[in-house]
């Protein structure tokens, strides 16, 4: 166990409570005494109770023993999470916990052994804090009861998109050489990994479903089992990606029509014996008519009737479908200016308000467009109150570096969660998330687990932010810091907050400015092409020309993209003059001398945010370059090598984006400053 479990570790510890999770529980606890001395009992393994402990962990109304047949161990329990949006019943519900101390004994007490589970991770966290003075009562459970990871995985490595579509961190975590890993351990640390997070499902397969991968439906679910039980004892319930078209490619039916019988009967007979295989199955996610996959517009039917069928299908299960709303056109004509990619989620899905079914959840992108360094929050999340919504943001940092870059995204993140869409309940982002929070994956084989050493920090930061979305960021910051390097000088501390907080904005700096978004290679995403996109099929433009850039997507007299939100922001983001400067080109198409709200013009802006951003990249260079004797070498050495990229990325897109500007505009840098 990490040096973070020595508190635990030295001390005498009961664990109260059956069932697998408490196995759990009980094990880490046992680990932790093995190697750092203590002792833990579990009550009625030894008569002293009258003994004193230094920790309880106790679940308090234990469940059943989850007998649901040989191998299925504890499928019972999680089962009776039921997964369908309510974090539970109670004070507690199933996954939360209570702490407090009195008379020299720390007791944490649990209602489900998931919280149990939560609440050891909490006293880890909490480390020798958790054994000082007293500590009155105090609760903690999750704002939502879906907190999930999806990886794009492909079991067979992909001729374009390799093994992890998007992915930074080397080879799949799960699949290897065609087929499910034999030896899972590696799973069972991720799966540890992730409970200490706090995150309680994962998809295992890319959303993109190539042949082979549609196969873990039907024939290959074994492979799939096999994992799920690996993740199972860390209370993570496991979903596949399926194909729209499964009842074709795999049924060998004539049609996937979702009112058609046989189809229907096709996917209850198949979601039936996924069950079989495994009793605690979280569902489905589905990307339907999105970048050539298959989907219920192929039949004339709605995005209502595709996901409302597998959520029949899958009802009587306790299993829910992930119908994601990343539904655009791809093979748009770039000549016709009133096409807007960013209007389409809400334009296919506000009009479908109310016809999901309650086990079907929309899963929408944080943004309009597509995981940008910097967007609005997409209006469709204020848009569909009578729909459960679960808000997706990427982790695996496609756009943002590729962990190759240090892009600490959490500050992005909470910033989207907090928005206050102004929906009839006016509630947060946060809150009308009710079906859950997703991030795709940013953990792949690699020894580091992301890549880039620093990018653990933005899957501990999903994690927390996922429990608790009103978290304050920086403070989720510190606690990976503190976990990660348990034993880290203030000097240490500094130095990883001095180069990580300020990364997002930094990256935002010498990238696509003032929210146009993209501007990077074609295909693979990684580096500047400002025009690499501008004349393609795919939606994503900033419109640049010798007087001016931005997409005017006004009601006046752009795309009418604006009015998609409630009113206040609409009138907000509908004059360039109310407009936020960060997403001024996002929302208007302005000449290059416009006056931003800072008193800059957008060219000057350009100029200065390249050469400020270029030199940021540097300056948290040296920064790391000073840690060199507080961390380990090879991790040192990983983070340092990616850092020499970074200040290399940092320039070229300094050097390109400036230069096409220069050009473009004719208007010189006024601090005089080299451009190409
Ligand atoms: C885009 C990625 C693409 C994904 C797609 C998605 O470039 O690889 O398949 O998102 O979310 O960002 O489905």
């Amino acid at each position: 166990p990490p040096e973070t479990f020595r508190p635990v570790g030295g001390r005498r510890t009961l664990v109260d409570g059956t069932g697998p999770l408490v196995d759990t529980v009980h094990g880490e606890v046992a680990y932790a005494c093995a190697q750092f001395g203590g002792e833990v009992v579990v009550r009625g393994e030894k008569s002293d109770a009258s003994s004193s402990y230094d920790l309880v962990l106790r679940v308090a109304e234990a469940g059943g023993s989850g007998d649901t047949g040989p191998g299925l161990e504890g499928v019972g329990e999680l089962g009776s999470l039921g997964g369908l949006g309510s974090p539970g019943d109670g004070e507690l519900g199933a996954e939360g916990f209570a702490i407090e101390r009195t008379d020299g004994t720390t007791i944490v007490t649990a209602s489900g052994q998931p919280g149990l589970l939560y609440g050891l991770f909490h006293v880890v966290r909490l480390g020798e804090n958790a054994f000082r003075g007293t500590r009155a009562r105090e609760t903690h459970r999750p704002a939502t009861a879906l907190r999930m990871l999806d990886h794009w995985d492909n079991v067979a490595v992909h001729p374009v998109m390799g093994q992890v579509e998007r992915g930074y961190a080397g080879g799949s975590l799960f699949w290897q050489n065609g087929c499910a890993r034999q030896e899972l351990e590696r799973v069972r640390a991720y799966a540890r990994l992730l409970a200490a997070c706090g995150i309680n499902s994962i998809s295992v397969n890319n959303v993109n479903v190539h042949e082979t991968e549609a196969h873990l439906l039907t024939d290959r679910i074994g492979e799939v089992a096999d994992i799920a039980r690996t993740l199972r004892p860390y209370g993570i319930r496991t979903h596949l990606s399926v194909t729209f078209a499964a009842p074709i490619v795999l049924g060998g039916l004539s049609t996937a029509d979702p009112l058609d019988e046989a189809v229907r009967g096709w996917w209850a007979e198949a979601v039936r014996k996924v069950y079989s295989a495994i009793p605690d199955f979280g569902g489905f996610v589905v990307k339907a008519d999105s970048e050539g996959q298959p989907g219920p517009f192929t039949y004339g039917r709605s995005h209502a009737d595709g996901a409302n069928m597998l959520a029949v299908a899958l009802a009587p299960h306790g299993g829910t479908v992930h119908w994601r709303a990343f539904v655009y056109d791809h093979r748009q004509d770039w000549r016709d200016r009133s096409t807007d990619r960013a209007r389409a989620a809400y334009d296919h899905f506000a009009p479908l308000d109310g016809k999901f079914a309650d086990n079907a959840v929309l899963q929408v992108k944080h943004g309009p467009m597509d995981f940008q360094v910097r967007e609005p929050v997409s209006p469709v999340l204020g848009a569909l109150p009578r729909t459960r919504v679960a808000v997706e943001v990427q982790s695996t940092q496609e756009y943002t570096g590729q962990q190759r870059h240090v892009c600490w995204l959490g500050p992005m993140w909470s910033e989207a969660l907090r928005f206050h869409p102004e929906s009839e309940q006016r509630l947060r982002v946060a809150e009308l998330a009710r079906g859950g929070l997703v991030a795709v994956a940013n953990v792949g084989d690699d020894p580091f687990w992301t890549g880039h050493p620093l990018a653990q920090a933005n899957l501990y930061t999903f994690g927390r932010l996922a429990w608790q979305p009103d978290a304050d960021p920086h403070r989720i910051l510190d606690e990976w810091i503190a976990l990660t390097f348990p034993t880290a000088s203030e000097r240490l501390a500094a130095g990883l907050r001095a180069v990580l907080h300020g990364s997002w904005r930094t990256y935002e700096k010498y990238t696509a400015p003032l929210g146009v978004g993209f501007m990077v290679q074609p295909g693979h995403h990684y580096g500047p092409s400002v025009d690499g996109y501008e004349y393609s099929p795919w939606g994503t433009y900033h419109f640049a020309d010798r007087d001016g850039i931005g997409v005017d997507r006004s009601a006046a007299t752009g795309t009418g993209y604006a009015a998609q939100y409630a009113k206040p922001w609409a009138e907000l983001f509908e004059s360039a003059a109310s407009c936020p400067d960060e997403l001024l080109l996002f929302f208007h198409h302005v000449p290059y001398g416009h006056v931003l709200r800072s008193g800059k013009t957008v060219v000057q802006h350009i100029y200065d945010t390249h050469f400020e951003g270029a030199e940021e990249a540097e300056e948290a260079r040296r920064v790391w370059a000073g840690l060199a004797d507080l961390v380990e070498p090879a991790w040192h050495a990983r983070v340092a090598e990616r850092y020499e990229e970074q200040v290399r990325g940092a320039r070229e897109w300094r050097d390109q984006v400036n230069s096409y500007f220069l050009r473009k505009s004719g208007i010189p840098d006024g601090r005089g400053r080299t451009i190409y």
